[in-house]
């Protein structure tokens, strides 16, 4: 009798740990917002390359475990803008039957150094891990002309904007937050901040109006 009593109330002790930690699974994934909004821009046709992210949230935020890929597809590098968290593994690859190169300068704000990962031909990629915040335009030195752009964030709550201007980042914990909008070329367009509060199950509403002024 005393052992099935133990046996008993090990199971209800055990399936209570359980319950306990389900509810607070649910209640994690309830407990964040959305920011959503319209990002309106004069004099640019590609509006979809507006990024728009959280500039700090509190805590630590790990990268994708998998590697994110940077193509080289039809003398383009695809995508234009690709938003990673620090410490990401971004993998470039070429898709084109031509030789390929994947370069940097030296970042505007002086986050990376200048780097040129080399050339190589259709079918090979090579891996660079970004592990501080900035950000680094990527050039190849055999077409003068392809180019795009690696961001390098604290947080995984960015998007890229829309053809349509529209953007929405989920699972964002409540909370007061910096919010910028950028563009990759600054002459063009500026990047402007705004301040938003999130709050649970709730969709905050932040557009921008981005000019080159
Ligand atoms: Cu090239």
């Amino acid at each position: 009798m005393k052992m099935s009593f133990a046996v008993t109330a090990i199971l209800f002790v055990t399936y209570a740990g359980l319950a306990a930690s389900y509810v607070r699974a649910q209640d994690n994934a309830q407990a964040t917002g959305t920011i959503k909004g319209q990002v309106t821009a004069s004099g640019v046709k590609d509006i979809d390359h507006v990024l728009v992210y959280v500039e700090k949230a509190p805590g630590d935020y790990t990268p994708a475990k998998q590697p994110v890929q940077m193509d080289q597809q039809k003398l383009t590098f695809v995508p234009h803008v690709l938003p990673i968290v620090k410490g990401t593994k971004v993998n470039f690859l070429n898709s084109d039957s031509v030789l390929h190169n994947v370069m940097w300068k030296k970042s505007d704000d002086g986050s990376y150094p200048a780097q040129n990962l080399g050339t190589w031909g259709k079918g090979a990629s090579k891996d660079f891990v970004f592990d501080k915040e900035g950000s680094v335009g990527l050039l190849c030195n055999v077409h003068p002309e392809m180019e795009s752009y690696i961001v390098v964030l604290q947080n995984p709550f960015f998007a890229i904007v829309g053809k349509d201007g529209a953007y929405e980042i989920k699972g964002v914990p409540p909370g007061q937050y910096t919010v910028k909008a950028w563009y990759p070329n600054p002459k063009k367009l500026k990047a402007k901040t705004a301040k938003v509060t999130v709050a649970a199950s709730q969709a905050a509403q932040l557009d921008f109006s981005l000019s080159r002024k």
